[in-house]
């Protein structure tokens, strides 16, 4: 029996294993597809425990959360649970969680069937969809206290933390790259302010911490393949104490322009209005009226800093010798970077328009 399929023998899934074949998706963890003969399918993932310092503690936020949101969901009386909030499945020792004696991190979920991610080109109404159920998401997890969650990712979104590390980096300059990378170290220090302004609000108590999902990402909300209707929230595990306006700021930043994240023809790195809007309406409308005053208006920030701090981090690992993202060639963290800068700028340019949507503070 092959790593993979030993692996996947040691959780409770039913029916015999068919396949196991890897999904390429995010920049962090493995993950895989387990195919049954004739019974669901499954997600098989081996969490990046260099990064996720703490997978039992992450696994108690996940069945927290996904205990919550299901239980709403009972209550109210909505079918096709399966379909509608993720599920752990246990390993065979009734554990979210495998390690195995080479000291990895497994776990496995039911895959959501008859679903899709929001996709890059996605169009208005998917988008539409995904803001609402992001906004949804969180408006089903207000009632929670954000202290019964672990921060997976100590200061994950923190402005002036990611300031910091990158300063650092370009002091050090440990891979040589710092002359490769003048201009978009300057670009950087010039939006010092937009960086640091979130924290400050935080620190004075003008913004309040929520449990937030902190990867909204549209390809993580899953569709109805049919309908289109926002199903479930997908990879919850940065879901832990957070701003909304970072969960509306990604959302944004990931559905308004239709080029990918390390597109390197910077004409197609455009933040599209009606794409803005529909992200705006959706989330809105998903929130209900979960906030109001300061924190309604702090979304129109969200998007440009949220483009800001991917374009710091991308920046500082680029720095450091690409030691946090998978890259595919020794660039790809500066594409990044200079896509997500250009990002910052038409998302800055986009702020009176989500000001008029939201309110300006
Ligand atoms: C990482 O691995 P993935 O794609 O889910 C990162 C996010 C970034 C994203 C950029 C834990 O997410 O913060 O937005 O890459 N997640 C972590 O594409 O660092
Ligand atoms: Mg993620």
């Amino acid at each position: 029996m092959d790593a993979l399929a030993n692996v996947a023998a040691q959780f409770a899934i039913v029916g015999h294993v068919a396949s196991i074949e890897p999904i390429v998706a995010g920049h962090i963890n493995d993950t895989y597809l387990v195919t049954t003969d004739d019974s669901p399918r499954y997600v098989l993932q081996r969490i990046n425990h260099r990064i996720f310092r703490d997978p039992p503690g992450l696994m108690r936020n996940v069945q927290l959360v996904t205990s919550h949101v299901r239980s709403k969901l009972a209550a109210a009386g909505v079918s096709d649970l399966a379909r509608r909030v993720l599920e752990v499945v246990p390993s065979r020792a009734d554990e979210p969680l495998l390690q195995t004696e080479q000291g990895e991190f497994w776990r496995v979920y039911r895959f959501v069937e008859q679903t899709h991610p929001v996709p890059n080109n996605a169009s208005l109404n998917e988008i539409y969809q995904a803001g609402l159920g992001f906004g949804w998401f969180a408006a089903q997890l207000s009632d929670l206290p954000a202290s019964s969650l672990i921060e997976t990712i100590p200061r994950f979104h923190h402005g002036p933390r990611r300031y910091q590390a990158f300063l650092a980096a370009a002091t050090a300059d440990v891979a040589g790259r710092a002359d490769s990378c003048r201009a978009e170290m300057e670009a950087t220090r010039c939006y010092e302010s937009l960086l640091l302004g979130p924290q400050r609000d935080i620190d004075a108590g003008r913004l309040p911490l929520r449990i937030t999902h902190n990867d909204t990402k549209c390809n993580n909300i899953l569709l109805d393949d049919t309908t289109n209707e926002a199903m479930c929230v997908i990879d919850l595990d940065t879901v832990m104490p957070g701003l909304l306006m970072w969960d509306f700021g990604d959302l944004v930043r990931t559905s308004a322009c239709r080029a990918a994240e390390d597109e390197t023809d910077l004409a197609l790195v455009k933040a599209e209005v009606p794409r803005v809007e529909a992200a705006a309406n959706g989330y809105r409308d998903g929130l209900g009226n979960l906030i109001s005053g300061t924190e309604l208006a702090s979304l129109a920030s969200g998007p440009s800093y949220m483009a800001l701090i991917m374009a710091t981090r991308f920046l500082t690992d680029y720095l450091q010798g690409d030691i946090y993202y998978k890259i595919h060639h020794p660039a790809h963290n500066l594409d990044r970077c200079r896509n997500q800068l250009k990002l910052v700028a038409e998302l800055e340019n986009e702020r009176p328009r989500l000001e008029a949507i939201f309110g300006s503070r």
